[in-house]
């Protein structure tokens, strides 16, 4: 008897093991194996309709984080807070209706959408992520749901109506940050604890459902929902809203994407439900961070989306961008370039100032991001995981038939090494401008590609050609040993 409890002792311990494995390297349980969910994934694997290609082949993006918190930028009754400037009513523990009298203050006399646009599409960003309500509660439309809207303030205008139709002007797609979490609604819980705590939150969710509908109504040409704030207990207690918050906006907008934060399933499981299945679109857990280029190469199999800030963590307007590091334009180009060779799309943050205009390192940063993607731009748009062997020179990424050399370390021996995989060859190698470049082959599926003519001074891309079948001249090196 004793052998027999020992063994399903042991059996159920293994199957645990296997179940928490599977869990962290998010691989799908086996089908059998899969519990019944009312809540979970909608669907497996990758969309692959046009507008999820249009979502995919924008790749980089540009984040809008505008709100009351640019105005005190990170400082309040004279302390500076190193926190997040758009988290600073927390910090300061500064009461909703106080925090709202900023909202006399909203005046941005050198808010101009078009300027706006025109810095995004020079900067090569093919879509904008706007925050169209942080956690604070104010909202940058005048949404007939809130007393705390643009159209309560001095300055009156709609911005994000303003803001949606330039952007789309120059052929930029416009994505909506939306966080879910509201610290000016009394009815908002953290979590259920109590008959009224229900009731109250059932009344939240109505009238979040009440904002959506009437952004997805106003701003039609909205392409994607950015869920933020939905990680407290009394969202993950009501998993059934949030897929149903994705259903109803797919029903209101045919194509449009929402991330998987937003999601929770029956058991309060979030992003990935509880079969291993990424809900929402796409994955948009890296925020401020990026997978490892070898060791996380399971990104690969769905859909993701960073979001990154360009100081460490400020994406609201912070007045002191001292207190921390702060990127350079290089560093955020290697982050976008990174992503992509993993199959992900890169979003950079900008925090406008309450005036406006935007502080002078963003600009720097938009044009030098430009400056860039204007000569390399095709190692980006429409790119992928190639699949082949990370090299330390810098990342591969791929279109079809090419395969981009994005080099952002070139090695003192001048040659490039290349790896291809099984029957790729290699046929030509050139600059984006069309300079050949030489190429030879040192041994099976192994090449050194030749350093430009002009030493670079900046990373710089090499386009291959390359073949998929292997030729029956291969046939020789196939000797046993
Ligand atoms: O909008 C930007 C940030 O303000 C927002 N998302 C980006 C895009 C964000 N900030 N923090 N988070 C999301 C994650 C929240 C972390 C928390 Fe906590 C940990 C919330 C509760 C526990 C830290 C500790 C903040 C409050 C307590």
């Amino acid at each position: 008897m004793k052998k027999i409890l020992r063994v399903i002792l042991l059996c159920s311990l293994f199957a645990t093991t296997t179940f928490a494995q599977q869990q962290q390297q998010r691989q799908p349980l086996p089908a059998e194996q899969e519990i019944p969910l009312k809540y979970g994934a909608d669907h497996l694997g990758k969309r692959h309709d046009a507008a999820m290609q249009k979502f995919r082949d924008n790749r980089l993006g540009a984040f809008i984080h505008w709100g009351l918190y640019a105005i005190p930028g990170g400082e309040w009754n004279g302390k500076v807070y190193n926190g997040a400037a758009e988290w600073l009513k927390s910090w300061a523990k500064v009461p909703a209706d106080e925090w709202m009298k900023l909202m006399e203050q909203w005046n941005p006399e050198k808010f101009n959408a078009k300027t706006w646009a025109k810095m995004a599409k020079k900067m090569g960003v093919k879509y904008v992520k706007i925050t169209t309500k942080h956690h604070e509660g104010f909202c940058l439309w005048p949404s007939k749901y809130s007393r705390y809207t643009v159209a309560q303030t001095p300055h009156k205008r709609d911005v994000l109506g303003e803001m949606v139709k330039a952007y789309n002007d120059e052929g930029i797609d416009v994505h909506f940050y939306f966080s879910v979490m509201d610290w000016s609604n009394p009815d908002y819980r953290y979590d259920i604890k109590s008959k009224e705590d229900e009731v109250a939150f059932a009344r939240f969710l109505e009238f979040t459902d009440n904002q959506l509908k009437e952004l997805a109504t106003r701003y039609p040409t909205v392409k994607d929902f950015w869920f933020d704030g939905t990680w407290d207990a009394s969202i993950k207690k009501n998993g059934w809203w949030t897929a149903h918050a994705e259903r109803m906006l797919k029903e209101m907008l045919p194509g449009v994407t929402v991330n998987s934060r937003l999601r929770a399933d029956d058991y309060g499981k979030r992003h990935f439900d509880s079969n291993g299945h990424l809900m929402g679109d796409y994955e948009s857990g890296y925020e401020r961070r990026l997978p490892h280029p070898v060791k996380d190469l399971k990104v690969t199999r769905w859909d993701w989306e960073a979001v990154m800030t360009v100081p460490e963590n400020q994406w609201g307007y912070h007045k002191d961008w001292s207190i921390s590091y702060v990127k350079t334009p290089l560093e955020v180009l290697e982050r976008i370039v990174h992503a992509v060779s993993m199959g992900g799309n890169m979003v950079v943050n900008f925090g406008p100032q309450p005036d406006g205009d935007f502080r002078a390192e963003e600009k720097n940063l938009a044009e030098a991001i430009g400056k860039w993607m204007q000569r390399y731009g095709e190692c980006i748009y429409g790119c992928d995981y190639a699949g082949w062997e990370k090299q330390s020179w810098g990342y591969f990424t791929r279109k079809d038939k090419q395969v981009y050399m994005v080099v952002f370390n070139p090695p003192y021996s001048q040659k490039l090494v290349v790896k291809t995989p099984k029957g790729t060859k290699i046929t030509k190698a050139e600059l984006p401008d069309g300079e050949e470049i030489g190429v030879i082959e040192i041994a099976r599926n192994e090449y050194n590609v030749s350093m430009p003519r002009k030493q670079p001074t900046e990373p710089f891309v090499i386009r291959l050609q390359i073949e998929d079948a292997a030729s029956a001249a291969d046939k020789y090196r196939d000797a046993l040993t």
